[in-house]
C-alpha cells in the first residue's frame, strides 16, 4: 500500500486525577495521533511521547516534527506493508516513539484492509488478559490506602506503587499490611535511586513484591545486576530496554529477570513482539507497560498482551481510571481482566465527537 497523506493531530485529555511519579506530576495527557490515508483506507497510530523529555529523551512536539520532517518523506512513494516501515526508517537514529506511532498507523490501515485483527497478526493466544493499575505517589499513606482499596474493589489483578526516596518502605508496608499477602504488589521507581541505595532497596524483600521496576538510571545495567544479585525480589527493567538487543544484553548480564514491554519505547509493536520472543526463549516473563494511552494505544496494548509470554498483568487499566472522556469507546474491567479487541486492525476507531472535543491541532501532510 502507498500513503496518500498523513494527518498529525494533537489531543488533550484531562486525567481523572493527577498522576505523580518520581519524574513529576501529570494532570493532562497530551497525545499525538497519526492517521495514515491510502487507497486501502485509513489507519490510526498513537505516539506515547510526553510533553517533556523526562521519562524518555523524546517529547511530543519533537516527535511531531521528526515525523513530519523525516519520517513521512522516507515513506512517501514506497509500497508499504507493516514490516517495511521499520527498515524504511532504519537510517534515522533514535526516536522510537515517533517510529512506533507511524508503524502502528500503517499496521492498522493494512490489517483493516486484510480483515485481520492486530492480536491475530501478532500471534495472540488469549481473548482476555489480566490487568493491573499503576498507582501514583500520594499525598499521604492514608490517601494511598483509599486509592488502592478502590482499585482492589474494582477487581484489578495487580497493584503497582510508584516509589521514590522518602516514599518507599512505609507505603509498601502499609499496603501489604492493610490488604494482605494475597494481593499481587509491585513497585516502580522510574530511575529515582543510585547504587548507594542498594541496601535500602533490598529491604523491600520483606514485603513479598512480585517485582521492583527500574530503580536505577536507564544505562546502569551494572547497578541493576548488583541489586538483582542481593535481592530475592525479581528486578524488572522499563526505561533501560529500547530494543531486542538491549533486552538480550540485560538478561545476559543478570540485570533483570522480568521485562516491561512498551511498544513506544522500543520502536513499535513488531519490535515489542521480538522482545517477547527473545524473553520467552530465555524463560523471562514479560508484561505490557502503559503510557496513559488513549483508547487507540489501549486497544493495541491489549492485542500485544494477548501473546503467550505476557504472563504478568499489564499496566492496561480501564478507561475510567484515566479519563472521564476518551476519544474511543470506553474499555471496561471485568473480573480483573479486559477483552482483547478482535475486529480488524486495532479494533477501535476514534468516536468523531469525542475526537473533535479533544483535538487541539490538526495538520495534514500530503505524500
Ligand atoms: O514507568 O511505567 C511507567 C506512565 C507514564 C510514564 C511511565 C510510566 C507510566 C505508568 C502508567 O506507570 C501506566 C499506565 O498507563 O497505566
Ligand atoms: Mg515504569
Amino acid at each position: 500500500m502507498k500513503l496518500d497523506a498523513v494527518e498529525l493531530r494533537e489531543v488533550a485529555l484531562p486525567l481523572v486525577s493527577p498522576f505523580r511519579t518520581s519524574l513529576g506530576t501529570q494532570t493532562v495527557r497530551n497525545a499525538l495521533l497519526v492517521r495514515v490515508l491510502s487507497e486501502e483506507g485509513e489507519g490510526w497510530g498513537e505516539c506515547v511521547a510526553e510533553d517533556e523529555p523526562s521519562y524518555s529523551p523524546e517529547y511530543l512536539a519533537g516527535a511531531a516534527d521528526v515525523i513530519k520532517r523525516f519520517m513521512i518523506p522516507a515513506l512517501a512513494g514506497l509500497d508499504l506493508d507493516p514490516a517495511a516501515v521499520g527498515p524504511a526508517l532504519g537510517r534515522l537514529r533514535g526516536h522510537p516513539m515517533a517510529k512506533a506511532a507511524v508503524e502502528m498507523a500503517v499496521l492498522d490501515c493494512w490489517l483493516r484492509a486484510h480483515r485481520t485483527s492486530l492480536a491475530a497478526h501478532l500471534g495472540g493466544v488469549r481473548r482476555r488478559v489480566r490487568v493491573g493499575v499503576s498507582v501514583g505517589i500520594a499525598e499521604s499513606v492514608d490517601a494511598l490506602l483509599t486509592t488502592v482499596d478502590r482499585h482492589l474493589s474494582a477487581g484489578y489483578a495487580r497493584i503497582k506503587l510508584k516509589i521514590e526516596p522518602g516514599w518507599d518502605l512505609e507505603p509498601v508496608r502499609a499496603v501489604r499490611e492493610t490488604f494482605g499477602d494475597g494481593v499481587m504488589l509491585t513497585v516502580d521507581a522510574n530511575t529515582a535511586y543510585r547504587l548507594a541505595d542498594l541496601r535500602h532497596l533490598a529491604k523491600l524483600d520483606a514485603y513479598g513484591l512480585a517485582l521492583v521496576e527500574q530503580p536505577f538510571a536507564p544505562g546502569d545495567l551494572h547497578a541493576h545486576a548488583a541489586l538483582a544479585a542481593r535481592m530475592d525480589t525479581p528486578v524488572c527493567l522499563d526505561e533501560s530496554i529500547t530494543s531486542a538487543e538491549d533486552a538480550a544484553e540485560a538478561i545476559r548480564r543478570g540485570a533483570c529477570s522480568i521485562v516491561n514491554i512498551k511498544p513506544g519505547r522500543v520502536g513499535g509493536y513488531l519490535e515489542a513482539r521480538r522482545i517477547h520472543d527473545l524473553a520467552r526463549a530465555n524463560g523471562v516473563p514479560v508484561w505490557c507497560g502503559g503510557m496513559l494511552e488513549t483508547g487507540l494505544g489501549r486497544a493495541a496494548n491489549l492485542a500485544l498482551a494477548s501473546l503467550p509470554g505476557f504472563t504478568l498483568p499489564g499496566d492496561i487499566s480501564a478507561t475510567e481510571r484515566y479519563y472521564h472522556r476518551d476519544i474511543t469507546r470506553p474499555f471496561v474491567l471485568d473480573g480483573g481482566e479486559m477483552a482483547v479487541p478482535d475486529s480488524p486492525g486495532l479494533g477501535v476507531l476514534p468516536e468523531p465527537a469525542d475526537l473533535e472535543a479533544a483535538t487541539t491541532s490538526v495538520e495534514t501532510v500530503r505524500c
